[in-house]
Order: C-alpha cells, then sequence, then structure tokens
C-alpha cells in the first residue's frame, strides 16, 4: 500500500490572510506530493513499503544507507506536511485550555512565555526546517527546531505543534519576513488537535 498525500481538510484560501491561497495550493499539490511521490519510490519494492511512516522515522537506522537519506528526507517530509495541515484550521487560533493549558503553564511558565519561545525557536532556525512543540518521553512539553524536514519522533518525542519555516511555506506572501509569517501563524492554530495530540502522548 503506497503512502498517500492526505487531502487538505479546508480549502486552498481558508487560512486566509495568514497563509495565502496560492502558496497553499503549491505547498500541498506541489511540495507534499513531491515528498510522498520521493518516498514511494524510496521504498519500492522493500519491507517499509507496508510499514508506518512515524515507525519508518523512528528506525532510519534499519533502512539501507543507499537511500536512508531519501525516507528520512522524504519520509519527514510526508508526516511533518499530514500534522501541519491538521495542526492549522480557519477561524482558529486563540490558546490552549484544560490540560494542555496547565501542561503549558508548568513547562514555559505562561502561555505568552511558550509563544516567546516558540516564536524564537522558529525565527532564529537558519536555513529550512521546523519548530516543535513536542512531548518529551518523561511526558513535559519542549520547544526545539529541527533542520531539513526532521521530525521529533526520530528522537524519541512526540509532535504536538509544528511551524514549517521553509521559504516555500511563506515566501509568496511575505518574502524575506519570517517573523510576520511566524507571528500570522498564530492566527490559524488548530489547539483542538493539538490538544488531541497531546493527549493521545499520555
Ligand atoms: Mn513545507
Amino acid at each position: 500500500m503506497a503512502f498517500e498525500t492526505p487531502a487538505l481538510p479546508y480549502a486552498y484560501n481558508a487560512l486566509e490572510p495568514a497563509i495565502d491561497e496560492l502558496t497553499m495550493q503549491v505547498h500541498h499539490d506541489k511540495h507534499h506530493v513531491g515528498y510522498t511521490t520521493n518516498l514511494n519510490n524510496a521504498v519500492k519494492g522493500t519491507e517499509f513499503e507496508n510499514w508506518d511512516v512515524v515507525k519508518i522515522l523512528q528506525n532510519l537506522s534499519k533502512v539501507p544507507e543507499s537511500s536512508r537519506a531519501a525516507v528520512r528526507n522524504n519520509g519527514g517530509g510526508h508526516y511533518n506536511h499530514t500534522l501541519f495541515w491538521q495542526m492549522m484550521g480557519p477561524h482558529k487560533g486563540g490558546q490552549p485550555s484544560g490540560k494542555l493549558l496547565d501542561a503549558v503553564n508548568a513547562a514555559f511558565g505562561s502561555f505568552d512565555k511558550f509563544k516567546e519561545k516558540f516564536t524564537q525557536t522558529a525565527t532564529t532556525r537558519f536555513g529550512s526546517g521546523w519548530a516543535w512543540l513536542v512531548v518529551k518521553k518523561d511526558k513535559k512539553l519542549d520547544v526545539y527546531s529541527l533542520p531539513n524536514q526532521d521530525n521529533p519522533v526520530s528522537e524519541g518525542d512526540t509532535p504536538i505543534l509544528g511551524i514549517d519555516v521553509w521559504e516555500h511555506a511563506y515566501y509568496l506572501k511575505y518574502q524575506n519576513r519570517r517573523a510576520e509569517y511566524i507571528g500570522n501563524f498564530y492566527n490559524v492554530i488548530n489547539w483542538d488537535t493539538v490538544a488531541a495530540l497531546y493527549s493521545k502522548a499520555q
């Protein structure tokens, strides 16, 4: 069973004005589809074809060296974007509540302090990569960034929120103004998804 790019759970223009329609179209239909296609090509005819993508990313050392970089980059690209579309939504934003808010307060001091750290982490990622909010093995929350399409599951952590800071995620609308893109991302975060991922990680 080949990996498939999931359909966007909302219209291409649904995240306007934070993320523009053309960026969403190119990002989903070209970039994500590209990662999925390349992942399928990289695992074709191997046992990894039938593995869950998370299991693959957790066991990259088992992938033959000849295809490991392709599997890491495109498997990560496929999984990261699958998460990313669900982590956003139209008319979202705001802040978390309940147990997730308690965990944010415990780890960072307050929601505003979390935002400060997440923003700083995403802004200062040099080159291409992502900033992540993760649940660590000890169940505590942490924020860090990873380069390229690396995903926290390869570090043994569970990602519950991520922002793509590759230029393809914002350049058409924001050009070099990455900080502005990151600031507007908070208006489209789907905290219901983040809360569901958090509770699944407990
Ligand atoms: Mn991307």
